[in-house]
Order: structure tokens, then C-alpha cells, then sequence
């Protein structure tokens, strides 16, 4: 009997916290949920485990790491609660997706972190507000450990790296996490998204400062920085067009009148949204892979930064190998950043890939061989360098592929931006001093952000 009890139990939560920051942060992460919960078959807006066989699906994939079990309200019924806190200063992202999902996150203000009035206008203002409001007087260690009682294994950040808030709490959060006695063990990965400048509201000279700054701190504190940037991520949205509106969105479900903020970014938070959901599964039960492998395959990287290729960008068709195949035929495939703005990429010695592919069955030589193939021509890889890691699928759930790419061509695209942000420190570097940024510290992030990628 004790045997058998023991066999049944579900395994150690090893819980992995969501910290959504600011307005990109909340509305990424809070679909990325939703992604997770619609491929295991849970209805979204109010997830709950019906019966044992149910149960035992939703387990295998994902155990309690990035959700945890609220309390039960109906007899049979589990609800499932995701492992997110929504951080911002402005209260109004969150609060709206907090009242809109009342029972997908059924526990409430523990989901959600705020800071004091008005969103910060620049970098150094979120940091310092960070310091004071978020780890002061919000106490952010306890909102943690309300969300996750057990220790942290990993942490999930996405974030938009052309604002003041995201970015700048998402990289005094990673400062915080690794200094910290308790939960500097976590394995950080960071989902950075770039503005696209002329489209974005964003302002041209604070927007580059702050990507370098951010940048600075993914280098010294994430270990798997994942960059994606809004150009493409619109470009592919545009795309298939017709496919995402087939999808359901968090956005389509919030209340009309406040839909607007968000409305823009329906279809490109669904792709970044998909990209996480497919790195979280990569970290379920049932691989031997875990999140922390990551920072052992980047640790020596240089630049150490990776991009997402997505195939399909949605979803369609069966769970084999075949339909991903299709997808790429079809041009229902796409690498979220925008590499090649220039004509040829630089390719790097060392470059690398990780290849996550959601399919039917046991891992096959073909499906190796194929995705070997696809990374020689594209990329040049080499066999030697690329990490498969293969998430069998649930029933009814589509196969897909994600490639994570670690490419010395990225380097070409953000080193302009260091430049930008170095001329335009002169005409703000009032409004960053008056708030603890001083000019040293501003050099060193450049030198250190040139360096790491030149
Ligand atoms: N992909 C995507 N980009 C977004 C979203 N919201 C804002 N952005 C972009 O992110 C940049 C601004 O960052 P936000 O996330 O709005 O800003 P914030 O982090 O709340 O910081 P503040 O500037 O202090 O409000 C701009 O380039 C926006 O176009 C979103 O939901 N999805
Ligand atoms: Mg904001």
C-alpha cells in the first residue's frame, strides 16, 4: 500500500515562477498561459482537472513546476493556477488581465505586484522605483514565496526592452534574484522584445540607452537571454494574419472599451507568446532536460544571446514530423527577430542550436536527420553543435518545433545600437543622473555590451 501510494504521487513541485514586467511583460506572459493551457486541452479563461485521467495528462507534462493547484471548489474538480506575478508600476495592465481572468488567476492580488502612481518615464527612475517600491515596500520576496512556497528552480521573464519599466525591473529583478541567499540557485531566462523604431511609441535616443543597459544585465545575470524583436514579430503577424484571428487571444476577451491598448499587440504577443510556450515545455517531466541545462549550454557563448525559429508559427495539422515539414512548405515557419537586415549574416565558429520538437512517439533518426539538414543549409551548423530534446505530445496536440539559435550574426544587429544609445546620452543624461545612473556606470554597460558582442 505505502508502495503504491508513493508510485502515485506526484513528483516534488520544483516550481518555475512567470515574472511578467511591465506593459509587454504582462500582456506576453499572461498569453503565454493561455497557449500552455489551450495545448494541453484546459479551457483557458477558468482551467480546472476533471477526473483522474485528466489529471494524469496534465500532470505528466508539466508536474506543478509552472502551475500550482488552487483549492478546490467543486468536488472532482482541481483548479489549476499559474505561477505568475505580474509586475508594473502602472496598475492598470495587470489589474485589467486580473479582472478579465478572475478564475485563471484565482489568486488574485497575489498575482500582482504594483508600484506607487504613474508609469517611470525612464530607466533609472524604474530601477530606483524597483529598489524602493517593488523589493521595499512590496516586499517582493513574499509575493515569491505567496506564488511558490517551495523553493524556486528557475525564473521566466518577458519584457519589452525599448520602455522604462519592463526593462529596467526586469534587470534589477535578475541583480536581485542572483544576489539573493535563498533564491540565487534559480535559472534566470529572460524574453526581451526590441522596439521596432517608427512604428513603436517608443522615443528614439531613451529607448536605445535603455536595450543597452538591458542588455548589460542579461549578459552579467540571464542565462538563457532570449531576444525577439517587434518588427518581425509584426512582419510574421501581418503574415498570417488570417490564421491568428482563427485563434483565441487574451485581449479578445477583455472588456471592449479597454481592448485598445492592447488590440495593436494581439497577434504579435500570440507568436511570443507560442516561442514561450514551447520553451516551457521543454523543462516538463517527462525530458531529461532541465531549465538549468541552459545556462550550461550558453555559459561560454560569446555573445551569448539566442533567437527563436518557430515552425509552424501556428499551429495546423497532425503530431508528426510530417506537419512540420508542411509548415515550412507552406511558409508557416519564421525566425522572430529580424537577422538579416543587410543581406548575408556573419557566421560564427561556435554557433550553435537547440532544437525542442513537440511530436508524436519516441525521438526518430529521421526527425534528427531532418532538423540536422535544415540547420547545415540554413545556418552551417555543425552536427557536433546542435542539442535535440524531444517533448512527446498530448492526444490531439499538434506537433511543432522550436529552434533555439545561438548565432554570432546577432552581433551586427545590436551593435549599432550601442552607438545610438552613446550619442544620445548627452541630451537625457540629466534624466538619468537626477536618478542614481551615473555616466561611469552608463560607459561601463557600453563597454561591457560592445566587448561581449564584438
Ligand atoms: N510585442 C509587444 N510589444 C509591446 C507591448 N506593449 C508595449 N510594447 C512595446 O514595448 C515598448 C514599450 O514598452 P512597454 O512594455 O509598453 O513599457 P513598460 O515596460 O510598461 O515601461 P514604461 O515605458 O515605463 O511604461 C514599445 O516598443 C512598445 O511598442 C506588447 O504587449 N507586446
Ligand atoms: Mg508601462
Amino acid at each position: 500500500m505505502a508502495f503504491r501510494v508513493a508510485n502515485q504521487a506526484p513528483l516534488a513541485p520544483n516550481p518555475v515562477i512567470m515574472a511578467c514586467m511591465g506593459h509587454a511583460g504582462v500582456g506576453i506572459g499572461a498569453e503565454a498561459y493561455r497557449w500552455v493551457l489551450i495545448d494541453v486541452g484546459a479551457n483557458p479563461s477558468a482551467p480546472t482537472l476533471k477526473g483522474e485521467k485528466q489529471q494524469l495528462e496534465v500532470l505528466r507534462r508539466y508536474g506543478s513546476t509552472i502551475l500550482r493547484f488552487g483549492a478546490s471548489l467543486r468536488k472532482g474538480e482541481t483548479p489549476l493556477v499559474p505561477r505568475a506575478l505580474l509586475v508594473d508600476l502602472d496598475p492598470r495592465s495587470a489589474n485589467l488581465i486580473l479582472q478579465s481572468y478572475p478564475q485563471l488567476f484565482a489568486m488574485k492580488d497575489k498575482h500582482a505586484v504594483y508600484g506607487l502612481g504613474g508609469a517611470a518615464r525612464n530607466w533609472a527612475e524604474g530601477r530606483s522605483r524597483f529598489r524602493n517600491e517593488i523589493v521595499g515596500k512590496q516586499d517582493i520576496a513574499s509575493r515569491i514565496q505567496a506564488i511558490s512556497p517551495e523553493p524556486v528552480r528557475g525564473f521566466v521573464v518577458p519584457f519589452s526592452m525599448g520602455g522604462g519599466t519592463g526593462g529596467s525591473f526586469s534587470s534589477e529583478f535578475m541583480s536581485y534574484v542572483k544576489g539573493s541567499n535563498v533564491l540565487g540557485h534559480a535559472t534566470i531566462a529572460t524574453f526581451g522584445i526590441l522596439p521596432e523604431f517608427g512604428w513603436d511609441p517608443v522615443i528614439y535616443g531613451p529607448a536605445h540607452i535603455s536595450i543597452v543597459l538591458n542588455l548589460a544585465y542579461q549578459i552579467k545575470y540571464s542565462d538563457a537571454p532570449i531576444l525577439m524583436d517587434n518588427k518581425e514579430l509584426r512582419f510574421q503577424a501581418d503574415r498570417l494574419k488570417g490564421m491568428l484571428d482563427a485563434r483565441s487571444s487574451i485581449v479578445d476577451e477583455l472588456p471592449k472599451q479597454i481592448r485598445v491598448g492592447w488590440h495593436d499587440y494581439r497577434d504579435k504577443n500570440l507568436l511570443a507568446a507560442h516561442v514561450i510556450a514551447e520553451f516551457m515545455d521543454s523543462f516538463i517531466r517527462e525530458t531529461e532536460w532541465d531549465m538549468s541545462n541552459y545556462r550550461t549550454w550558453l555559459a561560454a557563448s560569446k555573445p551569448k544571446f539566442v533567437i527563436p525559429w518557430l515552425i509552424p508559427l501556428v499551429p495546423k495539422g497532425g503530431s508528426t514530423l510530417r506537419s512540420i515539414e508542411q509548415a515550412i512548405s507552406d511558409g508557416n515557419d519564421g525566425i522572430l527577430f529580424d537577422l538579416e537586415q543587410d543581406g548575408e549574416m556573419e557566421k560564427g565558429k561556435t554557433d550553435s542550436a537547440c532544437v525542442l520538437v513537440k511530436s508524436s512517439g519516441s525521438p526518430t533518426a529521421e526527425e534528427r536527420e531532418f532538423f540536422k539538414k535544415l540547420l547545415a543549409e540554413k545556418f552551417d551548423i555543425k552536427d557536433k553543435r546542435i542539442i535535440f530534446i524531444k517533448i512527446p505530445t498530448m492526444p490531439n496536440e499538434p506537433a511543432s518545433a522550436m529552434i533555439l539559435l545561438n548565432v554570432k550574426g546577432i552581433s551586427k544587429k545590436l551593435l549599432p545600437i550601442v552607438t545610438e544609445a552613446e550619442d544620445a546620452w548627452d541630451s537625457y543624461k540629466d534624466e538619468y543622473q537626477n536618478r542614481n545612473l551615473t555616466h561611469e556606470e552608463f560607459k561601463k554597460a557600453v563597454i561591457e555590451v560592445s566587448s561581449h558582442l564584438g
